[in-house]
């Protein structure tokens, strides 16, 4: 693993050279604004022949002012060395040095990773994700049905306190402490992926089962976070830096008082409309000072889920207790309109609450070239976007975070083949990856 580090940094020098000699830095500066952010440049690798040949010519096109009494008229005018346009988009992150998008963007926003555990054991895929990302989340690893132990629950044999294991995700969080990666906490409450015996008189899973009362579901969830913050913040200090505190509690028109879920949410029919509020109250008792507590939810550019949302967050926010929302992003290639998307972000920043976007993605369900080109233009005008509205203190967007790594791997191939990501199977960068750097190849429209 190293030795080829070495090798690659070395080829990264000599690029880095090359291109600082024939082209200089280029990319997302705002020229002398001394305010403004800019992206740190990513290098972009060229192969050395080409950019060797480009030279010879830039150099000689710059010697212009050969001869005092050149005529004028024949005088050729300066001309900008041409800029070499990327057009092979697919390079080898195995095999070749490639820009490290976490670096280009750190003067904005950390960037991150959804993973899972399997993937991330994986030597070239965790080579990757270190050079890539400086954020990551569990795929499913943390959420209550992997940390939960329903058999040393039951044998401790008390109704308000349960019992976890923490075996999931162990290994990952230990690979951020060693790698300098900060973790997402993704999720403490969430009406999914946790059991139904959480829910129930005696931790029953039979059929006739019946609901704990308010005040006992209100202990166990005071005391399912407090072991998980516990645990995590004694054995990793320092590596959870946020956490979702509940997650996908607005369902306009599901019942709910005041746009809230409730066909399916046991933790609304348990505990009542305040859950929400009793979950940040915890999580507040029991972070970490340094760490951030957020609400998380998928399609909050829907205005009504959009404004039940601003709602909830307004008043969790009066009390204190949530440092930031978190903007799922789960979307299409035209649907929602970067206009409604944008249009949301700014108003969840005049909260003035950080924005995490939590789980991009991008639903393509085709393969051809053009298509690939056209979610690479996709992924570059979000960025654009970010970027925008970070410069002009719209909002604080403090992370950017990829829902997976490669499209083998998302989660959306449930519904048959997607190519939503960054990466292919082989872990060649696809032309989204490039727009996520804003590179010149990818068209920004
Ligand atoms: O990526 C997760 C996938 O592996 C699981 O099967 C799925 C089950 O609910 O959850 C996925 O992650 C979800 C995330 O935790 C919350 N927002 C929606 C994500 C995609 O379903």
């Amino acid at each position: 693993m190293l030795p080829r580090k070495r090798k690659r940094i070395g080829k990264f020098v000599v690029w880095l050279l090359v291109a600082v000699m024939v082209f200089g830095f280029t990319g997302c500066s705002q020229g002398d604004d001394g305010d403004v952010k800019t992206p740190t440049q990513g290098v972009q690798p060229t192969k050395p022949g080409d950019s060797k040949a480009q030279g010879d010519d830039v150099g000689q096109e710059a010697g212009i002012t050969q001869g005092a009494n050149q005529d004028a008229d024949t005088t050729p005018e300066p001309t900008e060395p041409e800029k070499e346009v990327r057009t092979d988009f697919y390079i080898s992150a195995i095999d070749e040095e490639i820009p490290s998008m976490y670096e280009y963007w750190k003067d904005y926003f950390s960037i991150g990773i959804a993973i899972t555990r399997g993937e991330l054991l994986n030597d070239f895929k965790g080579e990757l994700i270190i050079q890539q990302f400086n954020s990551m989340t569990c795929g499913n690893e943390m959420k209550p049905d992997a940390l939960l132990d329903r058999e040393a629950t039951k044998s401790a044999g008390t109704e308000t306190c349960p019992v976890l294991k923490f075996d999931s995700c162990d290994e990952m969080l230990q690979f951020c402490m060693d790698n300098n990666i900060k973790m997402r906490g993704h999720t403490l409450v969430w009406h999914s992926q946790t059991p139904d015996w959480f829910f129930m008189e005696g931790y029953s899973n039979k059929q006739d089962a019946v609901f704990a009362s308010r005040e006992v579901m209100l202990l166990r969830m005071e005391n399912y976070i407090r072991l998980v913050m516990e645990y995590v913040n004694t054995t990793y200090p320092g590596v959870v830096y946020a956490w979702d505190v509940v997650n996908e509690a607005i369902a306009p028109g599901d019942g709910g008082e005041d746009g809230m879920r409730m066909s399916d949410s046991f933790w609304y029919q348990t505990i009542g409309s305040d859950f929400v509020e009793k979950a940040f109250e915890y999580a507040r008792k029991y972070a970490d000072p340094e760490q951030k507590l957020f609400y998380n939810d998928f399609n909050t550019y829907e205005s009504a889920k959009r404004i039940a949302i601003l709602k909830l967050v307004n008043k969790i926010k009066e009390q204190g207790n949530i440092d930031g929302i978190g903007m799922q992003s789960h979307i299409g290639m035209s649907s929602p309109t970067l206009l409604d998307y944008e249009e949301t972000i700014r108003k969840f920043g005049e909260t003035g609450l950080e924005i995490q976007i939590t789980e991009l993605d991008i639903n393509l369900d085709t393969n051809t070239e053009e298509d690939f080109i056209k979610e690479g233009t996709r992924y570059k005008r979000l960025f654009f976007t970010f970027k925008n509205l970070v410069d002009t203190g719209a909002a604080n967007i403090t992370n950017v975070t990829v829902w997976g790594l490669t499209d083998e791997g998302s989660w959306l191939n449930k519904d048959g083949k997607r190519y939503p990501l960054l990466f292919n199977q082989v872990l060649e960068t696809k032309p989204a990856f490039w727009g996520v750097l804003m590179d010149d190849g990818i068209p920004l429209y």
